[in-house]
This record gives C-alpha cells, structure tokens and sequence, in this order.
C-alpha cells in the first residue's frame, strides 16, 4: 500500500484552499493523507526545534518556525536574491552574502531533520521549488531512502548562470539527491541535461536517467496548468468590469505579481509605441495593469515599483484626455472572481515575461473567454507557457515595436481567427489541467529506481 504524502513548500496555505495548486495539492493529500510542512508566516525564535501543528483538515498541516534573521537571511537573501535572479537569468541583480548561503543551509538542514523525525518507511515526499533545493541531500545523510520528489516552478537557469552562485557545483548535487526532479517545459529540462553533461560527477544512464555518484535521478517536464473547469464556470458568471460609463472600447489586461521578471517596464513602454503610432485615436485602448505587490523588503522591487510609476506617469501624461486615462496600473491584489471577470472583459490578454517558468496568467486568460467572442493572448516567447501555445500571438518582450504590433493586429482580429486560436489555447489549457498535472508527477515518482544505498555525505 502506498504511504503517506509529505508535501514540502515555503508557503503553508491558512484556510479554505483556493487556487489551483493549492486545491491540487490538497486534492492529493486528501487522497492519500499525510503532511504538509511550510514556513510559519510569523517569525519567530520559539520552539524552532519542532513542526508546529496548523488548523483541522483530515491530514495535518504544520509549520516550520524562521527567526527574522533565517527569514532575511534564507527566504529574501539567498532564495530571492541569489537563487531567483539566476534562474530568471538576472545575474546583475544578485546580491552574495555570506551569511544568506549559511542560513539557506542552516534552515533546509533543520527541516531535513525535523521532518526525518516523523517520517514512515513508506512516504514520499514532494518539494516544491527553490528554496528547498539541498533538502534531498540532507535528508540522505540522515539516512532516508524514501522517494523524494522534487518540482521546479521557476525556469531552470542557463549553465553559465549557475558560475554566479557561490558554490556554482552545489546545484547539480543538490538536485541529484532526489529521484525525481520535474521541471517546467522541455527546454529547461535540456538546460538540466547541459549541466549534467558538464559535470564529471554524473554518468548518463541508457534510460535516460542520470546517475549522480551513488544517486539516481530522473529528470522530466511536467508543465503545470490550472483549474481550468473552475475558471471557465467562474467566467461564465462573472462581473465583468468597474468601468460604468468610461467603459474602453479597446481593453488590454496585464496581470502579475509585481517582478522584475515579469517585463512590465517592457509592456508599458510597448503600450506607449502603440499609443504613438496609432491611426484612429477615437479607438482609446487601455491598458489596466493589476500588479500584486511582492517582496517588497528586496531592493530591486522597490526600484521597479517607482520605475514603473515613473513610465506609467510618463505616458498618461503625454495621452491621458479629460475622459481617458490609457494606462491604469493598479499597485494591488484584486479579488480572484473580479480579476477572472477583468480577463473575459478583456480584448487582449498582454502576458510579457522576460523569464517565467509557466505564467499561469496566460492560461487563466484563455480559460476565462467567452468561446462566441473570444479575446487574444499577445504571449511572451520566454512564458514557458508559450512552449506548447501555438495559438497565441508569440512575442519577444525586448522589442517594443514588435509587441505593440502583436497588440494592434489582436484588437483588429477577425472573429472567425479569434475563435481559431482560441480553440488551439484552450485545449493546451485543458490538457495541462492541475489534476493531471499532480497525478502524473506522483505517479512518475512512485516508478522511479528507488534509492538503496546511503553512502554519508557532507
Ligand atoms: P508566479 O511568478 O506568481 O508563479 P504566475 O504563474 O503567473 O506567476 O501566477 C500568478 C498567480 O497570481 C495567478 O494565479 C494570477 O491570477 C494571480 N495574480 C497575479 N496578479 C494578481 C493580482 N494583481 N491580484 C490577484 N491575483 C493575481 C510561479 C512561477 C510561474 C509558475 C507558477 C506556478 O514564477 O512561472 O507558472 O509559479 O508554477
């Protein structure tokens, strides 16, 4: 019989579970019971020595405590300013200290050791994402061979990044300490491959596997994707829009966490180049930015909060009527039925990453249209979800003219093309669903050449 699952991720959901992963994992672990660990959202320096017990669900959720040092040291130091500026392959954005790779170590070591504790011989564990990239290797030199799973939500980073880090050959061995390591698209698994293959520690294996000094591990794309069924039932009912009376005619909708990453001071000046050469201005497009705010205790947020005040003052003062404002950034979370609504209103979905792993907003875009009016995805090349979207108008962020051109040929489509692409997105969108997403990675775990012999490690 199938043990217990072990879910491992920095952020702990309170509460019902919305959103599609969150229901995902939840789904799985309801299926199967078992645990999931994340980091208590308060610091704190009390009881750090054990996982904390968080709500009733019918399996447990419980929280591992940082102190605020571990969380300026770990969490905003060394995963968001070292480990998420290279692989978004921001290398002039890392900031090394010596004391963020000491606490990112410290902390993956404590809960490696906590959750060593509580372990049954039969549970899997599946880790999510960067923070907890050594988590393999050090639950191996406490003597675990259970199945460790590990997902990557972000893209995998270019080879010659990884020299940036401080011990660039930690992050193969890292990984190499898991059975299984999924990534995004099939592009990063290649990147994966590369530093595989550069590295004299690993051997090739003839089923595609890599053997890593005594470990083996499997490396495969599992591209995640969203509720889709929940977004189009929520679409289908929701309010479009707060607009009233200044309704645009032409709405272009952009919806991020506010990251560098993301191409936003690309996609207002794209705005700005198709503001400037348009023929009929009567047509008024807007562009309504909704930005979450995120992380802003890093430097590079807060400079790219005011540089794109800065473009966003810039242009509305160059265009803006007494009844048009053409860009409206909105600093702020929206409600998810209000945001899904804004999507279905929309004309054009603008998604513009520099880097994303997936960039789940240009599936919910597609999810949330109407099949008999459908509006177009302009759709960054550098999305991993333009991988396998060949139904969205494909951009390269970095060429202004080229996205204000995706733009004005999208709000000028013919419906019968529209409704063509759309059909193409959609189908992407249901194939990838975030069940079948779950159930395919914890099956392909559950195949992997367990782990046999433990040989100690630093
Ligand atoms: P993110 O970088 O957060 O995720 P994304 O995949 O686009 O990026 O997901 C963002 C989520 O937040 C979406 O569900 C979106 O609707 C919501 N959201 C965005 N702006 C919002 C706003 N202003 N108000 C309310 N909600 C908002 C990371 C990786 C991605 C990867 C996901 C999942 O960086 O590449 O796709 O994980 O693996």
């Amino acid at each position: 019989m199938a043990g217990r699952l072990i879910v491992v991720s920095n952020r702990i959901p309170t509460g019902d579970p919305s959103g599609g992963l969150v229901v995902a994992l939840h789904d799985a672990l309801l299926a199967r019971g078992g645990t999931w660990i994340g980091a208590d959202p308060d610091p704190s320096e009390e009881g750090r020595d054990r996982l904390h017990d968080l709500g009733n669900v019918p399996y447990q959720k419980r929280a591992f405590r940082l102190s605020a040092a571990e969380r300026a040291n770990y969490y905003s130091g060394y995963a968001n300013s070292v480990l998420w500026p290279v692989c978004h392959r921001r290398t002039d954005l890392v900031e090394i200290r010596s004391e963020y790779r000491a606490d990112y170590l410290a902390v993956n070591l404590r809960l490696a050791r906590l959750i060593a504790k509580e372990l049954g011989p039969q549970d899997v564990i599946w880790v999510h994402d960067y923070h907890f990239l050594p988590l393999a290797t050090m639950l191996r030199s406490l003597g675990v061979t259970n199945r460790i799973g590990f997902f990557l939500h972000i893209p995998f980073p270019n080879i010659t990044d990884l020299d940036v880090l401080p011990r660039p050959k930690d992050f193969a061995r890292w990984l190499a300490g898991y059975n299984l390591v999924g990534l995004q698209t099939r592009r990063d698994v290649a990147r994966a491959f590369e530093m595989f293959r550069a590295d004299p520690r690993a051997e090739f294996l003839r089923d595609g596997t890599v053997k890593f000094e005594e470990n083996i591990v499997s490396v495969a794309s599992f591209p995640i994707g969203i509720d889709s069924e929940q977004i189009e039932g929520i679409a289908a009912r929701a309010d479009t829009g707060p607009f009233g009376a200044a309704d645009p005619r032409e709405l272009i909708i952009g919806a991020d966490r506010l990251d560098y990453s993301k191409g936003l001071p690309q996609k207002f000046e794209a705005f700005g180049r198709l503001l400037q050469g348009r023929i009929d201005p009567q047509a008024r497009p807007t562009l309504l930015q909704i930005a979450s705010p995120s992380r802003a205790d890093v430097a590079a947020y807060q400079q790219i909060t005011s540089e794109l005040q800065a473009i966003s003052g810039r242009i509305n003062g160059r265009y803006s009527e007494l009844d048009w404002q053409p860009l409206r950034f909105v600093h702020r979370s929206v409600d998810r039925e209000r945001l899904i609504g804004l999507m279905r209103r929309a004309e054009v979905g603008l998604v513009t990453p520099l880097a994303d792993g997936m960039n789940l907003v240009a599936k919910e875009f597609v999810a949330a249209q109407d099949p008999e009016d459908p509006g177009v995805l302009v759709l960054s090349r550098f999305a991993g979800a333009a991988e396998d979207m060949k139904g969205a108008l494909l951009i390269n962020p970095h060429d202004l003219d080229e996205t204000a051109g995706a733009v004005e040929l999208a709000l000028a489509m013919p419906l019968a093309e529209r409704k063509c692409r759309f059909e193409d997105c959609l189908q992407v969108v249901r194939d990838s669903r975030i069940s079948v997403w779950t159930d395919r990675y914890l099956a392909r775990l559950a195949s992997c050449v367990p782990t046999l012999s433990l040989a100690p490690r630093a």
